[in-house]
Formats: structure tokens, sequence, C-alpha cells
């Protein structure tokens, strides 16, 4: 039979008999440790999307019923404009309620996806509740307590949480679907490479901008815009995220820091440039890697084609290659355009394309809340 720990509102885990702690280190800086074994969660848990009127909560509650997520209960948290919105799971209209510091109680899972200040603010109060949560924004990635995982490469990371598990940066999870098999094989030093990033990266807003301007430019009307720095209809722009003193983007950082964390791989570099393009789903990333070992084009195949959430699209003299078309509204990514990299010894250049909002957002975290579940 399964329990559940849960911490009662003073923040005691109550069912376990130990009275111990959990996620104060969170909000008050005492570290209580990893969650200590057993920790069984419900089998049909109470679960909580926060920010679920946002392009990533949409695909979380898709995404949940979808997998057929054991979910007990859901509940639908967003700001004060969204409450009262009815949105569908199960056949089911849930309304939307709006989030505060109170609104965890029962909860035990709650997928946060609402932006890094709503999950600094928010995420300790859930913990407190005796929630887990699984975050997708980037306040938490890089905190030492707080596992970053990609369930394909290292999903026994979960089992150390503290009451936070960080879903990585969306270009990042798409593009290590490739380079950790490839790592594991042949151990790769340095990357360099460059995304072309959707818009619904930058969430709903974006997704309404680009089609509103390519609505203006049709119509021969001046172009405005709101979410971008310049017009992202029929151009791309060479930012995503803000400039840091080093002339990098914080996104371009996020491949290595984040890279370096997920595979356990502290020396690994990458020197990446992300761009902005008028695609509406799914990011595409142009790698060029270089390894440890001596690597071949078959031999990257062959474990590239083993590799788990990734199809190898790779048939150049028929056109055939991962686009971001292709691969939106997919679980699995795609890589292709494999080559010999004729700059580097011991290179391999690829193209992978995957939905940032499942593989790089929604599907991710529910992978992440599926490995809770086997937690014993
Ligand atoms: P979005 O479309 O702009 O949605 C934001 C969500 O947050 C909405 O549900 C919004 O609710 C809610 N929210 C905003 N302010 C709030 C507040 N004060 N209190 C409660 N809820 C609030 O953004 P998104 O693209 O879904 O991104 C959400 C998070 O996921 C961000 O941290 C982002 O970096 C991360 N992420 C996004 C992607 C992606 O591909 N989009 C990929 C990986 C990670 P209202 O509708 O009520 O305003
Ligand atoms: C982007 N990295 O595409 C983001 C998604 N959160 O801008």
């Amino acid at each position: 039979m399964s329990i559940i720990l849960r911490q009662n509102v003073r923040g005691v885990r109550a069912g376990d008999g130990t009275g111990r702690q959990i996620g104060a280190s969170l909000s008050t800086g005492t570290d209580p440790g990893p969650l200590s074994a057993p920790y069984v969660m419900k089998s049909s848990p109470h679960v909580a999307v926060v920010g679920a009127t946002g392009a990533v909560g949409i695909e979380m509650i898709r995404t949940l019923e979808r997998r057929n997520f054991p979910v007990g209960k859901l509940t639908l948290l967003a700001s004060a404009r969204s409450v009262g919105k009815k949105l569908t799971f199960r056949g089911t209209e849930i309304i939307v309620q709006e989030l505060t510091h109170d609104a965890f109680a029962g909860i035990d899972i709650a997928l946060f996806s609402a932006g890094g200040s709503i999950s600094r603010d928010y995420a300790p109060s859930a913990v407190k509740a005796g929630c887990v949560v699984v975050d997708n924004s980037s306040y938490f990635r890089q905190d030492p307590k707080v596992p970053l995982v990609v369930p394909e490469i290292n999903a026994a990371d979960v089992a150390s949480h503290h009451g936070i598990i960080a879903n990585p940066n969306c270009t990042t999870a798409i593009t290590l679907m490739a380079l950790y098999p490839l790592h594991k094989a042949f151990g790769v030093k340095r990357i360099f490479a460059s995304s072309y990033q959707a818009v619904s990266g930058t969430g709903a807003k974006a997704i309404e901008e680009l089609e509103k301007q390519v609505g203006q430019i049709v119509r021969g009307e001046p172009v405005t815009r709101e979410v971008y720095p310049h017009q992202i209809a029929f151009n791309v722009l060479p930012q995503v995220d803000s400039f840091l003193a080093s002339g990098y983007t914080k996104e371009e950082m996020k491949l290595e820091n984040e890279g370096r964390k997920i595979m356990h791989h502290p020396g690994f570099k990458a020197s990446v440039t992300c761009v902005r393009v008028p695609v509406y789903r799914s990011h595409s990333v142009a790698v060029s890697a270089e390894f440890e070992k001596p690597i071949t084009v078959e031999a990257a195949r062959t474990v590239l084609l083993q590799a788990p959430g990734l199809d190898v699209v790779d048939n150049p003299s028929a056109s055939e290659y991962p686009m971001p078309l292709h691969t939106s509204e997919k679980d699995n990514c795609a890589v292709g355009r494999i080559r010999m990299d004729c700059a580097m010894d011991n290179g391999l250049t690829f193209w992978i394309c995957g939905d940032q909002l499942l593989k790089g957002a929604a599907l991710n975290a529910v992978q992440i809340a599926e490995e809770l579940l086997k937690l014993k």
C-alpha cells in the first residue's frame, strides 16, 4: 500500500514518524538534507499546475492527460487575471484559481511554470505545505540542493531532492537528448552551437505577436511590437534573454552550466549563439561537438539510434532531416545532418529539433513527476 509522507502547515512531515522538517532551507536557510527513505508518493497524487493558463501550463495539463498520469485531483493556479477561467482535463472543466501562499494545502505535486520570480516567491510555500515542486523556471537550477533532471539522462538524481526538482532550459534539454548518448560513448569535451528558437519559447504573448505582425505585414500596415526588441515576423533576432558582461546572453550560458550539472560533467564547455526565429513551435540547434575518443558517423549513428526519446532522421539525399514543423507536438526530439566536423579532430556536427513546450518543458516535467512516483 502506498503512503504519502506529508508536511503539515507548520512544516513537520507527518506520517513518517520522524517529525523531520523538509523545505525549511528554502525559506530559512536550514538544510534538512535529502528526504529520507522511505519517501513514497501517493499513487494518485493531487497535482497543481502553477501558470496553468500559459503556453507551458496548457501543455502540462494536456501531457498529464495524454500520458495517463494518475492524477487524483487537479488544481489549476494562475494570476488574479485568470481567476474563473475554465480549462478542460479528462473531459471535465476545471476553474482556474488564484495563486496564493495558502493554495498548496493538500497538494502533493506542484508543476510550476509561471516565471522565476513566482517560483522564488511561492515554491518555498508549496514545499512547506508538503508538496514536491517540479519547477520550470531557471530560478533553482543551479542550487546545489536542487536536482536538475532530464529523466533519460539523470533520472536517479530525482531521489536526492529536498522538495524542489528543476526542469532544465529548453534548448539545453533538447541538445542533450543527442549530446549525452554521444558523450557516454565518446566523451564530449566542448561544443559550438547555434540555436533557432521558436517564439512560443517566450510564452503566449509572443505567439500572438508573431501572428499579429504577419497579418500587419500582409495587409501593408505598420508593424507594432510589445514582446521583442525588434520585429520578429520575417526576421531573426540574435538575442534570447538578456546580455551578460561577457557578451553572451543568459540563455547561451545555460547550455554549459546546466549541461555540466545534468551530465555530471564539470569540464564540459559550450560556446553558444541563441537566435529567435519566426517559427511558432519547436527549437532547433546546430551543434559541432569535439570528443575525447575518435568518432565516426557510423558509430555515432549506432549510438543515436539507441537513444531514448530521440529519432534519427538523416537522409540528406532525399532532403530528409529534422525540422521544427515535424517535431512540433511530438514527444521525441529528432537528430539529423550527422557528419564529421571538418574543423576539429574527433569532431561531429549534427542538427537537432525538439518541441520546447514538450521535451523542453511540460513533457520533461511530467516525466520527472513519473519518476517521483517510482521512489521507494
Ligand atoms: P506564459 O505563456 O507567459 O505563461 C505564464 C503563466 O504564468 C500564465 O499562466 C500566467 O497567468 C502565470 N503568471 C504570470 N504572473 C503570475 C502571477 N503573478 N501569479 C500567478 N501566475 C502568474 O509563459 P510560458 O512560456 O508558459 O513560461 C512559463 C515558465 O516556463 C517560465 O519560467 C519560462 O521560462 C519557463 N519555460 C518556458 C518554456 C517555453 O517553451 N515557453 C520552456 C521551458 C521553460 P495569467 O494567464 O493569469 O497571466
Ligand atoms: C526561450 N528558453 O525559448 C526559453 C524558453 N523558456 O526563450
